[in-house]
Parts: C-alpha cells; sequence; structure tokens
C-alpha cells in the first residue's frame, strides 16, 4: 500500500491542469470535470507544478488506484460516515459533496470500504488552531511549514495531542484514516528507535515526510527549506569560490591573462580538480570575450549557467523494471549504507514496498547496522551469514523480491580498498548475478563518493566505473566540506550524473541534486 496513494492524484491532477505530466491515463474526462466541480478538491491547493523534478527515480503511476477515490468525490453518499477513534466528532459524508451528476451512472456505484470514510469536523467545533490550519488549507499555496505551524500550536513533544492533530490534518486532506493510521504509527516508531521526544528534535523530519508522502517535494515551501540546507552545507566551498572570485575581479578589474590563471588556482583550491578547472575555463574564456562581460555580477552569472550546462550535459534517461534494483558501490566509509537507508526510507515514504539486502558480508557488523535500518525505515531485509558470498546474497535476494511483489531492491557491498582487485570481481560478479535474475538489474549502479576525500574521489569513479559501469554518484558529506568543487570534477570529466547529495547523518539530509540550485548554492 502506498502512502497517501490517493491523495497523491489530486496533487497530480491539479499539476496536470497547469502543464505538468504523470497523470493516470485510466482518469476519463468526465471524471476530471466532475472533480473540477468538486469545491472540497479545489480548495486543496494546487502543488505548484513542478518545473523540473530532480529526482531520477520514475513517479509512481497507479492508475489502477485512483477511480474509487475519485468516486468517492463524485458519489460522496457511497461513503459511510464513521465515527473517528482521534476523539474527532463526526461529519456528514456530504462534506464531499458536490454537484453528483457528472462521471458514472448512479447504478454503477459500489459501496467504499471504511478507509475512505474519514470525515472533516464541522466549523463550528473547530478550535483555534484547527481553524487556522483549515483557512491556510484553504486559502494558501500548499506551505506544509504554515501547516505544521498551526498544527503544532501548544504542541511541544511527542504523544497523543500530536497524533490526534496529525490525524486531524490528513482527514482535512482526506487521507483514508487507515493510511493515516500507518503513517502515524511509523512515525511514532521511528521516534521511539531515534529516541527523539520534542518537538523541535523532530519536526524537520516530519515536514519531510509529509512532503514526501503527499507528494509536495518540489512545492515553493519544501524547495526553500532544501535550498537553504544546501547553502548552508555549501558554506565553507563558497567561501573558497565565490568570495575569491568576488575579491578577485575586485583587484584585478579586467579579464586579463593575470585573471584566468588567478582562477584556476582558485577552483584547483575547491577541489574542482586541475583538469575539470582547465576544461571549465575553455569553456569560459570565449565566451566572456564574445558577449563583452565587464562586471562581477555577469562574470558569476555566466558561472553558474556554466555549471548548469556542465550537469544537464551529464543526464542520461534512467533504466527502471519492477523490481527496480539498484546496486551501491564505493569504498570503505564513504557512506554506502547510510545513504541506502535514506534511499529506502524516501522510497518507503513514497509509497513503495523497498527491500534492503546486506551485500557487505565482510564485516559482521555492517549486516546488523542495514538490518538496524530497515527496520527503523520499514523495508523488508535479507541477509545471509557474516562471510557468505554476496553474489549469493544477491541472487536470493532477487528471489524474495519477485516472489514477494517488492518494487524496489537496494543491494549493500562491501568497501575493502586493501584487497582492491578482489572488491572489483566481486562486484563484477554481483553485477552479473543480478541480471542474470532479471533482464536489465542492475537497473541503477550508483557510486557513493565522500566530498571530503575531494580528488581522491576522481581515481575512485575511474576504477569503479571501468569495473561496473555507474549510471548515477552520490555525494556526501558536502556537509561542511570546502572540496564542493569536486562535484563539478565528476560531472565535467566523467559525465555521470549525480543524483542525490547527503548533507549531514540524518535521514532528510539525503536530497535529489539540483544543478541549479548548486551553482546557486555555490556562487550568490
Ligand atoms: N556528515 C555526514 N555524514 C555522513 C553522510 N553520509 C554518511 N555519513 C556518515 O558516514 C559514516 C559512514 O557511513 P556508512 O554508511 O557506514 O559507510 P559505508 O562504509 O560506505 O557503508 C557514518 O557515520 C555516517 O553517518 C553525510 O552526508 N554527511
Ligand atoms: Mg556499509
Amino acid at each position: 500500500m502506498g502512502f497517501f496513494s490517493k491523495i497523491k492524484k489530486i496533487w497530480k491532477k491539479d499539476t496536470q491542469d497547469h502543464g505538468a505530466v504523470n497523470e493516470p491515463a485510466s482518469v476519463d474526462k468526465a471524471t476530471d470535470a466532475a472533480i473540477d466541480s468538486q469545491p472540497q478538491v479545489t480548495t486543496i491547493p494546487d502543488a505548484a507544478a513542478p518545473q523540473t523534478r530532480q529526482e531520477s527515480s520514475a513517479p509512481d503511476h497507479q492508475p489502477d488506484e485512483a477511480p474509487s477515490f475519485f468516486r468517492k468525490l463524485i458519489h460522496p453518499q457511497a461513503s459511510q460516515p464513521e465515527k473517528s477513534e482521534s476523539g474527532e466528532p463526526d461529519a456528514p459524508s456530504a462534506q464531499a459533496a458536490g454537484d453528483t451528476t457528472h462521471g458514472e451512472p448512479a447504478g454503477k456505484q459500489e459501496p467504499l470500504p471504511e478507509t475512505f470514510t474519514q470525515e472533516k469536523p464541522k466549523a463550528p467545533q473547530l478550535e483555534p488552531w484547527q481553524q487556522d490550519l483549515v483557512h491556510a488549507l484553504d486559502n494558501a499555496e500548499p506551505k506544509l511549514s504554515i501547516w505544521l505551524t498551526h498544527l503544532l500550536t501548544d504542541v511541544s513533544e511527542r504523544g497523543e495531542k500530536l497524533w490526534e492533530r496529525l490525524h486531524f490534518l490528513l482527514a482535512q486532506l482526506e487521507v483514508p484514516r487507515e493510511e493515516a493510521d500507518d503513517f502515524i504509527d511509523r512515525f511514532d516508531r521511528w521516534l521511539e528507535d531515534m529516541e527523539y521526544e520534542r518537538v523541535e528534535e523532530f519536526r524537520s523530519e516530519l515536514q519531510y515526510r509529509l512532503a514526501l508522502a503527499l507528494d509536495l517535494e518540489d512545492e515553493e515551501d519544501e524547495q526553500s527549506r532544501l535550498f537553504l540546507k544546501l547553502s548552508q552545507g555549501l558554506s565553507k566551498t563558497r567561501e573558497q569560490l565565490s568570495k575569491q572570485i568576488d575579491h578577485l575581479l575586485s583587484m584585478t578589474g579586467s579579464f586579463d591573462d593575470e585573471f584566468w590563471e588567478e582562477l584556476e588556482e582558485i577552483l584547483i583550491m575547491a577541489d574542482v580538480g586541475y583538469e575539470a578547472s582547465h576544461k571549465l575555463l575553455e569553456r569560459l574564456r570565449p565566451k566572456v570575450r564574445r558577449e563583452d562581460i565587464t562586471d562581477a555580477q555577469a562574470f558569476k552569472d555566466m558561472l553558474k549557467a556554466e555549471l548548469v550546462q556542465i550537469f544537464e550535459e551529464a543526464r542520461r534517461p534512467a533504466k527502471t523494471g519492477t523490481p527496480e534494483v539498484v546496486l551501491m558501490v564505493g569504498v570503505n566509509g564513504v557512506g554506502k549504507t547510510t545513504t541506502i537507508a535514506k534511499l529506502a526510507h524516501r522510497a518507503q515514504m513514497q509509497g513503495k514496498k523497498t527491500l534492503v539486502a546486506a551485500g557487505d558480508t565482510f564485516r559482521a557488523a555492517a549486516i546488523e547496522q542495514l538490518n538496524i535500518w530497515a527496520k527503523r525505515v520499514g523495508a523488508g531485509f535479507y541477509a545471509k551469514e557474516h562471510g557468505a558470498d554476496p553474489a549469493a546474497v544477491a541472487f536470493e535476494a532477487m528471489n524474495m523480491a519477485i516472489e514477494q511483489g517488492y518494487d524496489q531492491v537496494f543491494m549493500d557491498t562491501a568497501g575493502r580498498i586493501h584487497t582492491k582487485v578482489d572488491l572489483m570481481e566481486e562486484l563484477k560478479k554481483i553485477k552479473r548475478v543480478l541480471g542474470k535474475k532479471m533482464d536489465g538489474a542492475p537497473h541503477r549502479t550508483i557510486l557513493v563518493l565522500d566530498a571530503t576525500t575531494g580528488q581522491n574521489a576522481l581515481s575512485q569513479v575511474r576504477l569503479f566505473s571501468e569495473a561496473v559501469d555507474l549510471d548515477e554518484i552520490v555525494l556526501t558529506k558536502l556537509d561542511g566540506t570546502a572540496k564542493g568543487g569536486i562535484i563539478v570534477a565528476v560531472a565535467l570529466e566523467y559525465k555521470i550524473p549525480i543524483s542525490f547529495i547527503g548533507l549531514g547523518e540524518q535521514m532528510e539530509d539525503l536530497r535529489p541534486f539540483s544543478g541549479e540550485d548548486f551553482a546557486k548554492a555555490l556562487l550568490d
């Protein structure tokens, strides 16, 4: 079952109206028209049509799930009123009312399951925070941070009060009760595991989960939160790069040979690397001349545009399959296992049934570490004993994924560097086995790189890409490093797309990479 799958259709419905894609084909025009006529639906805010989805995974199409929810909107009388467990008062099911003349003929109606009958409380019984929240939902853009501000009024810690309020929000959004319970249960278990009690410790994680579950990650409010985090994470690199470029331009005042030499030094210091710096300047020089750039801001804008272009050039279409199989590779300590946990967390919150497989059999602790994360994020887990053949783990995990209908498989691997040759052979074998079990698998082979290692990361890209042909790169530990320029080197020299970046140790600190945001955070 996907989180809030029915709700997502509504966001997507709205985004389609504004030019975005992703709408299941099975929703017919009559249904669309009926939805458009629903006052309740139109008050659910517009998902601010994303122009560029950064995420590499495919949008989750669940056309078979859409019609039943739409039916409720069209034929609200089919709903059964239900006493809310959270103590919220009952309300007539006609809350979702409106013109019922659109859509299917009445004879085709079917009774709906009780899970569709979470109802909104009547207006006069609303407490002040509820009124504020309802008002925000009705009138504002989908601004999660504002919804949370109302919801968390006078709530300081984990507990019943918080759950009741979350139930209220989810009921307002017409999330089926069963899915709301599941969401809250998982969150409660998470807080227990992580030993978070106070709102300030977990507010950000809650917003992240809601953004994923409601498919609001591209929404402006969430984007600015992300950008802030990215900008903070890159502050040291920005210091290294942007400030020095400003200083250089104020000193030289012109784009002479000396300027270009100094700029190359600055880029190398920010770990863009010698080769990549050289290539970047080769691209910039003629443009500066041609466009007759004279001031610092115009130059930085041009550099930003050039970086965006470089990241664009590295993009390529992602392969997919069901299950979609992801093989994580990289040397020890770069963050493979935590990145799997973070990606599995995202996938679970997006409603994908996810399996993680413990292919790092070299260290017993690595198996246990992955097991703990799998439990925390609610993913399935497959492991064999310490020392087992990782290719056998891959083989058996694939069997489990296919038999049990998993949507996504993440295969962890070891990263011993003292036996490089063996490691590469082992990875090749795992890859062969995955491919034998399923055509096209692994669909994504991801190299995890630690940004703090700077230029060393480049030799890792070479080594791993020669052995296992990489599809993507995840760059971790960008938080607080002055070596963020390594991203530019990877994209420019290897033309391998960077899909996610790690900005900290929390689950929500793994973010889809946006070249545009990165360039802005680096140079503004
Ligand atoms: N600051 C920071 N730490 C990270 C990030 N990603 C991973 N780590 C930490 O890096 C350490 C090694 O991670 P692990 O997943 O065990 O690496 P593996 O050996 O490649 O599997 C752990 O302490 C992680 O919490 C990140 O983006 N930022
Ligand atoms: Mg590991």
